[in-house]
């Protein structure tokens, strides 16, 4: 998969407070500096896979190859708990306290390769994740379908209610 970094961004306005992010385009690593009182500069491992980053006042966010987001830093109001199922996003953003992603418009049509139709390559896919949870090494958030952390039976059952949806 192609892990081209699509945007530099910044943290909060005032400049003094600013934690700048950057990143290598090989391997879709960000690489952070600058005020790190609340760890918004400590990016969380494994540092790679990422397209895409927002910077907040004190918190940052990557968004991975495999549509998830990943949020750090200050938490106070909950802006780095990303909302289930953290799958699908195609951009991110960071407000002062609040956070910011946008869906794949495919992404709750069953599409888990995003090529546009929920089909019979889907369902390849999720059977040969299935039964994995968040926990194991091998895990495939996209299949989590329901977002509730294992590739398991109400994925496969939503996939199959969705079979032949063709994206708009
Ligand atoms: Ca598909
Ligand atoms: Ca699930």
């Amino acid at each position: 998969m192609t892990t081209r970094m699509r945007a530099v961004c910044f943290g909060l306005a005032t400049s003094w407070l600013a934690c700048a992010n950057s990143a290598q385009a090989q391997n879709g690593s960000i690489v952070a500096w600058g005020e790190n009182s609340e760890g918004q500069c400590s990016v969380p491992a494994p540092n790679r896979g990422f397209v895409a980053i927002g910077g907040g006042g004190y918190h940052s966010l990557g968004l991975k190859g495999d549509g998830s987001i990943v949020a750090w830093g200050r938490n106070n109001s909950q802006q780095c708990d990303v909302p289930a199922p953290n799958t699908g996003f195609v951009a991110v953003a960071g407000g002062a306290i609040h956070s910011l992603g946008a869906k794949d418009p495919c992404s709750d049509v069953g599409d888990i390769n995003h090529d546009g139709t929920a089909d019979l390559a889907d369902l390849a896919l999720l059977l040969s994740h299935f039964g994995e949870c968040s926990s194991d090494p091998g895990f495939y958030a996209p299949a989590d379908l329901d977002g509730r952390g294992c590739v398991d039976l109400p994925d496969l059952a939503s996939l199959l209610a969705l079979f032949g949806t063709i994206c708009p």
